[in-house]
């Protein structure tokens, strides 16, 4: 499989209760690199950008407000096939359904402050990696 490169968000709920270094020592564990990394607070509005896809949905409104709620750290992963292995250490979108020794498993409060965002394909990567970095923060 080929090496390759996802966005990762640690989200409110986790930045919030300090777990930073835990999540991040989960995708090292798996063999993910941290390649960028950096600490922002969303606007509302850039959070509904973001999530444009899910603008229809019922739940928008409350996961744009709660993106924007605290500090988020946004960061790039690398390794061989990362999109799909940083899905699997981030277990199911619901705890709930979420398998042994995953970061929502471990950390998520619920469906909507589940702890971490992944992208889900090499085309969701490639936009949101553009949308929060530079090429110049990207280092190999
Ligand atoms: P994922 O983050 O696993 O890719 P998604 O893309 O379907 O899941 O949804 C994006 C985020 O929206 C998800 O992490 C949390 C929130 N969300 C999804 N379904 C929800 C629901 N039924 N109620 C509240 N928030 C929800
Ligand atoms: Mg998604």
């Amino acid at each position: 499989m080929a090496i390759e490169r996802t966005l990762s968000i640690i989200k409110p709920d986790a930045t919030k209760r300090n777990l930073t270094g835990k999540i991040n020592a989960k995708f090292e564990e798996a063999g993910l690199r941290i390649v960028a990394q950096k600490r922002i607070h969303l606007t509302p509005k850039q959070a509904g950008q973001f999530y444009a896809e899910h603008a229809e949905r019922g739940f928008y409104g409350e996961l744009c407000e709660f993106m924007a709620s605290e500090p988020v750290v946004v960061q790039v992963l690398e390794g061989e096939g990362a999109i799909l292995k940083n899905r699997e250490v981030m277990g199911a979108t619901n705890p709930a359904n979420a398998a042994e020794g995953t970061i929502r498993k471990e950390f998520a409060l619920s469906v909507g402050e589940n702890s971490v965002h992944g992208s889900d394909s090499p085309e969701s990567a490639a936009r949101e990696i553009s949308f929060y970095f530079s090429g110049l923060e990207l280092v190999g």
